[in-house]
């Protein structure tokens, strides 16, 4: 507020008073505005700026849009678009470049003939990045002249200046997150950024975009780690073919079944819509679907449209050409989506968001059009490759043979689990206490262990239930085997969440959750973290609903203990290693001992209670999606034979919070 008291009262007119409180209103209510001030609401400014660079490529205006993560933590987009106009605005007494950043929703003002296409999921404009800022400074390049102007905390200091002559065109726009807004963390995930980005040229094809990384390297890692980090990271997205590569790219670890993707791009009833989709030798549906760039995890109309489209033109396609003639049941339109990888993008003028995140497409005029997409190309590709098309329907009617036979084991799953506390798996060491909000069980590798965890948990809230070493993959099995396995019955059962209906196996009936902490506890080894992954994966596959809720987490136990005579340290990184030796050996290395934990099993329970299981000392790590469709890819890569990405995966996506209730 101080650059406000230094200006003299005349000098603010009836405008400037406005855009104060239109600034103000974003920084008292910002996750009004960006969702919520934690990781996803800070990374979402970078996109709310990224979105406005799009608009002007998806106008034919820029081909290239460059985000750097500064030194210090900021970040600069740069474009080669028109840059953002600089005149004289009359009515509004400031520079358009100055209504632009300081005006919510200043969009309107300017170009009404070519819709926003883009403009993010909140649409909120680079005025709310400017409020949300301790410093933003934007650079324009426009008719051959330089300009800039800055700001902080949405508020100028100083008028937008003419800084020289330039042949370049475009936006630059540094900005640098406030502190008091983002309380959490404000450091920028470069894996966050760079997957967006590429998301982002697979849906908008012949642009390019790129990153790159210019932080100094983390201390808490090995020399070898930090001199490889301490390079700056760098890369670049640009796809010639768009949703095509973009299928190739999520499908890049499965074995697909027809040559290439089936591909659509066209417009029906004024809303361009775009698919490509390729069917694998898998068992997953990984169906993404997009409005204006967004994301729908929700799906809505435009996905309905695509699912109506699919199953009534391979449907009658199937029964013309004779093939269901040998089956006793209805296919259900699920069979034919099993091994279905599809990206569907709509662009709508006036999107409207449903649901609870948002993300849902309401516009019922989106279906039918669709539908008649997706039927109009599906049907032209089925006659003209009638090799794909029998491969296509063979998987069909395989998929729809053993949903018979998984609707038995499921149907014995579902009668045991939750009706009564008999039906219990015997293996489930159960806490006392009946309130599942402050009840945790954990899921423990191996029976040995589970024996320490019984010792050490607090019979109150926390039961334990041992797996015997590596679960199912549930990725390369199929559904029957699945529920079959008697240690996903278990788990099931245990939790206490049913099971989906036939018609969608992977609905889930959370209220029936008996723990509202799900913890994952496995050895601090590359097994350990293959084990932890393949039960991710089953979480992901079957129980999306329990991580989206927050309910999954990973226990960390410590790497090191560190010991001379009576005092003793836990240790989970290098850097606290070496503290603790230097704390307790007081510069001496003499009578230190140094134990590296490779399992569970080295601990006793008290140990394993004081480090690992009891709220006040340990460390959860909440399991998050950061983007469905970055994770379903990394699954399916994940469960290869290499274990370097694994082990990345699970240091990257699982977030680290210290959850102490
Ligand atoms: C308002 C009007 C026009 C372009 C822009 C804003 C614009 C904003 C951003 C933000 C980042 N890069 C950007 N590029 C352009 C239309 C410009 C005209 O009519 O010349």
């Amino acid at each position: 507020m101080s650059t406000e008291e230094q200006k003299s009262s005349e000098e603010y007119s009836e405008s400037n008073i406005q855009v104060l409180k239109g600034l103000e209103a974003v920084r008292m209510r910002p996750s009004m505005y960006i969702g919520d001030v934690g990781s996803r609401g800070l990374h979402h400014l970078v996109y709310e700026v990224v979105d406005n660079s799009i608009d002007e490529a998806l106008g034919g205006y820029c081909k290239n849009i460059d985000v750097c993560i500064n030194d210090d933590g900021s970040i600069t987009v740069t474009d080669d678009g028109r840059g953002i106009p600089v005149g004289f605005m009359p009515e509004e007494g400031k520079s358009a470049l100055e209504v632009v950043l300081t005006v919510l929703h200043a969009g309107g003002k300017f170009d009404k003939s070519n819709y926003k296409v883009s403009g993010g999921l909140h649409g909120v404009g680079v005025s709310c990045v400017n409020a949300l800022s301790v410093s933003l400074l934007a650079e324009v390049r426009r008719d051959g002249k330089a300009y800039r102007m800055a700001f902080s905390r949405g508020v100028a200091q100083g008028d937008i200046e003419e800084v020289g002559a330039t042949n370049l065109r475009g936006t630059v726009i540094t900005f640098k997150p406030d502190a008091e807004i983002f309380t959490q963390t404000t450091e920028f995930s470069y894996d966050i950024l760079a997957s967006r980005l590429r998301e982002l040229a697979f849906l908008n094809k012949g642009i390019t975009l790129s990153i790159t990384d210019k932080r100094a390297a983390k201390r808490d890692e090995t020399p070898a780690a930090a001199a490889e980090a301490s390079a700056s990271k760098s890369d670049t997205f640009f796809s010639q073919e768009g949703l095509k590569e973009f299928v190739c790219y999520l499908d890049a670890s499965r074995e697909k079944l027809i040559e290439k993707p089936i591909y659509l791009e066209t417009e029906k009833n004024g809303i361009p819509v775009e698919i490509a989709l390729q069917y694998n030798t898998g068992y997953t549906e990984n169906v993404h679907s997009y409005v204006n760039n967004i994301n729908t995890i929700e799906g809505g109309t435009h996905l309905s449209g695509f699912r109506r489209g699919l199953t009534t033109t391979l449907k009658s396609f199937a029964e013309k050409s004779g093939m269901l003639s040998k089956l006793k049941f209805e296919i259900d339109p699920a069979d034919f989506r099993e091994g279905l990888t599809a990206v569907i993008s709509v662009k709508v003028a006036e999107p409207q968001f449903e649901g609870q995140t948002k993300t849902k497409l309401g516009n019922n005029e989106v279906t039918a059009a669709v539908s008649q997409a997706v039927s109009v190309a599906l049907d032209n590709y089925l006659e003209e490759n009638p090799r794909y098309a029998k491969t296509i329907i063979d998987k069909v009617v395989l998929a729809a043979t053993a949903r018979q036979a998984a609707r038995k084991a499921r149907e014995m799953v579902q009668r045991k689990s939750v009706l009564s506390g008999a039906g219990l798996p015997g293996k489930l060491t159960d806490c006392s206490d009946r309130d599942p909000q402050k009840c945790e069980i954990f899921l423990v590798e191996g029976d040995s262990a589970g024996g320490t965890a019984k010792q050490g948990r607090d019979k109150a809230f926390q039961a334990i239930l041992p797996l015997r070493g590596k679960i199912l993959n549930v990725e390369k099995a199929m559904e029957h085997k699945i529920f079959d396995s008697e240690e996903i019955k278990n788990i099931f059962t245990a939790l206490g969440v049913t099971i989906g209906t036939e018609e969608d196996s992977k609905a889930l009936n959370l209220s029936k959750l008996r723990y509202y902490k799900v913890i994952i506890m496995t050895d601090a080894d590359v097994d350990g973290s293959h084990i932890a992954t393949l039960i991710m994966t089953f979480f992901f596959r079957y129980m999306v609903d329990l991580i989206k809720n927050g309910h999954l987490y990973i226990a960390t136990p410590p790497l090191y203990q560190v010991k001379k005579g009576k005092q003793e340290r836990y240790c989970w990184t290098e850097d606290q290693r070496r503290a603790a030796v230097e704390e307790i050996g007081k510069g001496k290395d003499a009578g230190v001992h140094v134990q590296r934990y490779k399992g569970l099993g080295e601990m006793n329970a008290e140990q394993l209670a004081d480090t690992t299981m009891n709220p006040e000392f340990r460390t959860l790590r909440q399991v998050s999606i950061e983007s469905a469709v970055e994770a379903d890819r990394i699954f399916s890569m994940l469960m290869g034979d290499d274990v370097a990405p694994r082990r990345d995966f699970i240091e990257t996506h699982a977030k680290y919070a210290r959850i102490d209730t």
